[in-house]
């Protein structure tokens, strides 16, 4: 049988250290932070990177996916409603149709699929880094955010004065689901107002997503869950369709921006 490599402990770190420090230091600056690496977050970071845009995706759990990997009541079966199938048949992700416009696929590969082609498509990923702020300019204008390491949070008030750091780049977008942790930031500065997501009516919070998905305040862009939370538009419990299709229009509108700034 072949002998592994003669690699020793300190080569194995080294090569660690040095891989992280390199893309770190080259993503300080890109074209795109999203924050959340949820469906919607993964949706938008793939189409840019396809297009050619440097993206770095900012995720406080170690883990993709965000609420991908489970339908809902942690049954991991995910619908999706028509016409959402195109981006199923797109990133290669079985299904099947149980009733008319009405398509079924496992979380695990639904998931995994969609993380595999951001990853393809070469999107870099800060994960264990939550969010923390936001960086804006003189006129207004956002054009980075505030990032920590996550276990920061978990550790006692007293051991945790580790500042932060920020990271920049010409758009930011806000796919942090529910919470729309960074809509928040500027609502605390009184800069914006959120609505909070309203009650769950499926027939009708798809198509408002999509609508609504877009540019909030300059430099920021909102997709996915955290759409009905800036205007308050209804749920629509566990279907993803809408998280996909706003991914894209979110990398639609932000190659829009990109290319006028
Ligand atoms: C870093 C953060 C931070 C932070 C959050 O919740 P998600 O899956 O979001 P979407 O909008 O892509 O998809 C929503 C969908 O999963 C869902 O919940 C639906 C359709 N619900 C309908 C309903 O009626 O309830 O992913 C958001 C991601 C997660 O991975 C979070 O960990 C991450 O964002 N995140 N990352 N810094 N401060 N806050």
């Amino acid at each position: 049988m072949e002998k592994f490599s003669p690699v020793g402990e300190k080569d194995i770190t080294r090569a660690i250290v040095t891989e992280f420090a390199r893309q770190f230091s080259e993503y300080v600056e890109s074209d795109c932070i999203i924050i959340g690496g949820g469906p919607s977050g993964l949706m938008a970071g793939r189409n840019l990177a396809k297009a050619g845009k440097k993206v770095l995706i900012v995720e406080r759990n170690n883990y993709l996916g965000g609420g991908f990997w489970i339908g809902g009541y942690l049954m991991n079966k995910v619908t999706v409603r028509h016409p959402g199938e195109r981006v199923l048949d797109e990133l290669g992700i079985p299904y099947k149709a149980v009733s008319e416009g009405l398509l079924v696929a496992d979380g695990p590969h639904a998931c995994s699929k969609l993380i595999a082609s951001a990853c393809d498509s070469g999107v870099k990923f800060a994960n264990m880094t939550v969010f923390e702020d936001l960086v804006l300019r003189e006129d207004g204008r956002l054009c980075g955010a505030v990032i920590n390491w996550t276990p920061i949070l978990a550790l006692p008030r007293e051991i945790t004065c580790v500042d932060p750091v920020a990271i920049e780049s010409t758009i930011v977008i806000d796919a942090t689901g529910h919470d729309a942790q960074v809509l928040k930031k500027l609502e605390e500065r009184g800069l914006i107002k959120t609505k909070g997501f309203g009650a769950m009516w499926v027939e009708r919070s798809e198509d408002l997503i999509l609508e609504h998905t877009g540019e909030v305040y300059p430099g920021l862009i909102v997709t996915g869950m955290a759409v009905s939370t800036m205007y308050g538009l209804p749920r629509m419990g566990p279907t993803f369709g809408a998280m996909l299709l706003s991914g894209e229009v979110a990398a639609e509108i932000t190659l829009e921006k990109l290319a006028s700034s």
